[in-house]
């Protein structure tokens, strides 16, 4: 069976004014939908980053896996490869909080969303749930955690009316936000997103978070926006709160001292993003939980082999989320339902996703999780009028390049990206 067309729609998605160690997030982030086509009629799906770089690779590789099989993922590999120069040079967005923007990590990249796709597409004609072609489901279920957000009620640009979450700017709104979530989807742990305000507050909210869910467990994730000073007064302060303390500071060399220091079990998705990393950090033990995500470590079987390296170097292993739709929520699904090795609750930014393209509306999670079915492939359909809806805003909006400092400028004129602010 032969693929006859493939298809790349960027797609702009409402995102609530989130804010980060780099500023806030704009009021919509992009998407890249695959589908690709067998000479069936089955269509495969994929999704990934809709930044400028990634869609560019995308757009220029799509033409030539015309005529390939859909099993045929070395041939995927070479075709994706040899449009990387040209896209390559033409820059890359190097947005840090976005490791799949990283121009290293290009190729990954746009090879795992076409990787996706295709193993969508062979699963869809076989006739069996994706899972299957990745050694089959060792749970049939996956857990995700809360993702909380400092947040405004609504971005200064925004055309449409603001999410149902409202403000969060200190801990007590924090803590309204997470029963919030955690009413709605059942999650039984909690990530808090911090490097915004002061440091101590930013604990605060999690001894906030503690005495209002004792049984769920917590994270915390400034970005690398705290020096090792402020990083060790924090993992004082929250001493027996933390199941593991995400990127406090910058730096594998800084990760493995405060480590050293305190003993601490932490977690990265910014100074571990690719294979030369992992080995330095192993060498440093830097960092002990590597937070996965297929979009970037170059697809579903690339990330399942990561899991084996974890493994075998006892680290533990997670899942690193940016903003993303069902697809995406499917694929880290699919792939953390056949991987023993994940050791806790994935990050997922879906809540926070009021749009989706997907028959039927929004994946459902559960008692904190996203359950597994009998269908074929991913288990979803694309709405077409509603991707083409996404298109057109996509058509109108003026973002290219997710730019969380240029946003936030728009609040704040003389805002400036300081690594780490605190
Ligand atoms: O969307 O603001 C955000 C997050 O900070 C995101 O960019 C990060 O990549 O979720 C991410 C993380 O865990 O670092
Ligand atoms: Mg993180």
């Amino acid at each position: 069976m032969k693929i006859v067309a493939v298809r790349v729609t960027p797609i702009a998605i409402k995102d609530p004014p989130l804010l980060n160690a780099a500023g806030v997030h704009e009021p919509f982030g992009l998407r890249s939908i695959i589908e690709v086509e067998g000479a069936d009629g089955q269509i495969g799906l994929g999704e990934t980053y809709g930044d400028a770089p990634v869609l560019d690779l995308l757009l220029k590789t799509r033409g030539s896996l015309v005529g390939l099989s859909p099993f045929d993922v070395n041939g995927l590999w070479a075709r994706v490869l040899a449009q990387a120069p040209a896209v390559q040079a033409a820059g890359s967005v190097e947005m840090e909080l976005a490791p799949g923007s990283l121009g290293s990590n290009l190729v990954n990249s746009a090879f795992s969303a076409f990787e996706v796709a295709f193993l969508d597409l062979q699963a869809r004609t076989l006739g069996i749930p994706l899972v299957e072609l990745l050694g089959g489901a060792v749970r049939d279920k996956v857990a995700y955690s809360a993702y909380l957000f400092y947040k405004w009620d609504a971005s200064v640009d925004s055309e449409y009316a603001p999410d149902p979450y409202g403000e969060a700017v200190n801990p007590q709104q924090i803590v309204q936000q997470a029963r919030q979530m955690i009413d709605q989807y059942g999650f039984e742990s909690i990530k808090l997103k911090a490097g915004v305000f002061d440091p101590m507050e930013e604990a605060d909210a999690v001894l906030a978070l503690k005495a209002a869910f004792p049984k769920h467990q917590l994270r915390i994730d400034p970005n690398s926006n705290w020096s090792l000073a402020t990083s060790l007064r924090v993992a004082e302060k929250l001493a027996g709160c933390l199941e593991y303390y995400e990127d406090p500071t910058p730096t594998l060399e800084g990760m493995a001292q405060l480590h050293r220091a305190t003993g601490l079990p932490l977690a990265t998705n910014m100074v571990v993003t690719n294979w030369a990393e992992l080995r330095r950090s192993v060498e440093l033990n830097a960092v002990q939980i590597l937070l996965s995500d297929h979009h970037y470590w170059g697809g579903l079987r690339a990330t399942q082999a990561l899991a084996r390296t974890c493994s075998t170097f006892g680290l533990g292993l997670s899942m690193h989320s940016n903003s993303h739709l069902g697809i995406s929520l499917m694929a880290m699904t699919h792939l953390a339902a056949s991987v023993h090795h994940l050791s806790y609750a994935c990050d997922t930014h879906y809540p926070w996703q009021s749009d989706e393209i997907l028959v039927g509306g929004k994946v459902p999670i559960t008692g904190g999780c996203v359950h597994l079915t009998d269908k074929p492939g991913l288990g979803v359909e694309l709405d077409r009028d509603k991707l083409a809806e996404l298109n057109e805003a996509y058509q109108r909006c003026r973002i290219r390049t997710r730019n969380d400092v240029a946003q936030m400028q728009r609040f704040r004129p003389d805002w400036q990206q300081v690594k780490p602010r605190f």
